[in-house]
């Protein structure tokens, strides 16, 4: 199985692994005697189609498929919504930067630690093409878990960050947010992911994830990062 680099992706992966294992055991228990039964007991000339087939009931059998299922049920949606927490609280160590969305494009501010925003990005709107040069790239360190508060100006836009499968919406008006960890360095796509617009298709940009001693000689406008090519991250 392929390894997953990113969080919350890597758990929500997991947890697909789980379900899917669940789900085949249980297709096995209940379609495998399913079909036996159809076979064994299907009609046969010269049996008598009423009154041979009159069961009572088995109250440890109907004790044993109540309790089984609803243990699995309980077990399934706390390791899940387990999940879910972790996805919705970011580490108290994360790196929090703003992103802002409009009509076509993005904003991102990064801030000190007093929270004073000391770098700029903005993705600007180009409908010719789908690159995104250099100084519009959002850049974050690797391995480090980043939370993204989110806005919008305009309408409602939602801001995926696709390696590490996670999205939230911008909506004007409201401050939302979402944490991701990526921990192989690469460039990886950002985009909208509500419809917003004729621009909408273009409203997108490049994650730059990079060692964190170049993030922050990035930061302090030392060095610009240097263009790299993807290791191991998505298909470009
Ligand atoms: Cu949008």
């Amino acid at each position: 199985m392929e390894e997953v680099f990113a969080y919350p992706a890597k758990w929500w992966s997991e947890a697909v692994t789980v379900w899917l294992v669940v789900a085949v055991v249980i297709y096995l228990v209940v379609a495998v005697p399913g079909i036996y039964f159809i076979l064994k007991y299907r009609f046969k000339p010269g049996e008598r189609e009423v009154g041979d087939h009159e069961k009572h009931g088995h109250w440890g059998l109907e004790a044993l498929w109540t309790i089984i299922p609803t243990i699995i049920v309980l077990v399934l949606a706390t390791y899940s919504f387990a999940i879910f927490k972790k996805q919705r609280t970011a580490p108290e160590d994360a790196m929090v930067i703003k992103v802002t969305g409009f009509m076509w494009g993005w904003q991102t501010e990064y801030l000190d630690e007093k929270g004073n925003v000391i770098k700029t990005v903005v993705t600007s709107f180009n409908p010719n093409s789908y690159e995104v040069p250099e100084d519009q790239k959002i850049v974050v360190p690797a391995g480090k878990p980043v939370k993204a508060l989110l806005t919008s100006l305009d309408v409602i836009h939602s801001f995926y960050v696709m390696p590490a499968r996670i999205t939230e919406d911008m909506v004007p008006g409201r401050i939302t947010h979402l944490w991701f960890q990526i921990n192989e360095p690469g460039e990886y796509w950002i985009f909208c992911r509500e419809f917003c617009g004729t621009g909408h298709s273009h409203m997108f940009t490049k994650l730059k994830v990079v060692p964190p001693e170049q993030f922050t000689a990035w930061l302090k406008g030392e060095t610009s990062v240097a263009s790299k090519k993807v290791e191991g991250g998505e298909e470009l």
